[in-house]
């Protein structure tokens, strides 16, 4: 690096303690509690968590990737009158300083037609993704339904 700035004739005007510029804030995630129903092979099942940020930024979380189900989405739950419905959604804001809670009735991450059938104390393990580049490893503990 030194050879290349006085090659180019800047390494005077160019402090040698300057550092590069401080990255950008960035959304601190964390994911906790994260639980999934039992589910057969072929069929589907629902993960939930608690997401935090703890950062004062905010971010947004754009999907989900596992191998467990060769279709994974972001669903919605929402009830009118007596029925459930499900809706995929885009994406879901991560509010900074603050939590979103991924549960029965609400958000949840869908997974369909699992690869496998997983039991109750098994593990699925997805990936969530970031509007922010970041990606966020999730290990969620099987139940019973
Ligand atoms: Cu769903």
């Amino acid at each position: 690096m030194a050879a290349v700035m006085a090659a180019c004739g800047t390494s005077a005007e160019r402090p040698a303690t300057e550092a590069a510029p401080p990255p950008p804030p960035r959304a601190e995630l964390a994911v906790h509690e994260a639980w999934a129903r039992s589910a057969d092979s072929g069929a589907m099942t629902s993960v939930y968590f608690t997401l935090t940020n703890r950062a004062t930024v905010s971010d947004t979380l754009q999907g989900a990737t596992s191998a467990a189900a060769e279709e994974v989405g972001l669903h919605m739950s929402m009830q009118h009158g007596n029925t459930m419905h499900m809706a995929s959604v885009q994406s879901l804001p991560v509010p900074g300083e603050d939590s979103v809670l991924f549960a029965p009735l609400g958000a949840h991450v869908m997974l369909t037609r699992m690869t496998r059938a997983y039991a109750a104390g098994d593990t699925i393990a997805l990936t969530l993704t970031f509007a922010s580049g970041q990606s966020l490893e999730v290990r969620a503990g099987v139940r019973q339904p």
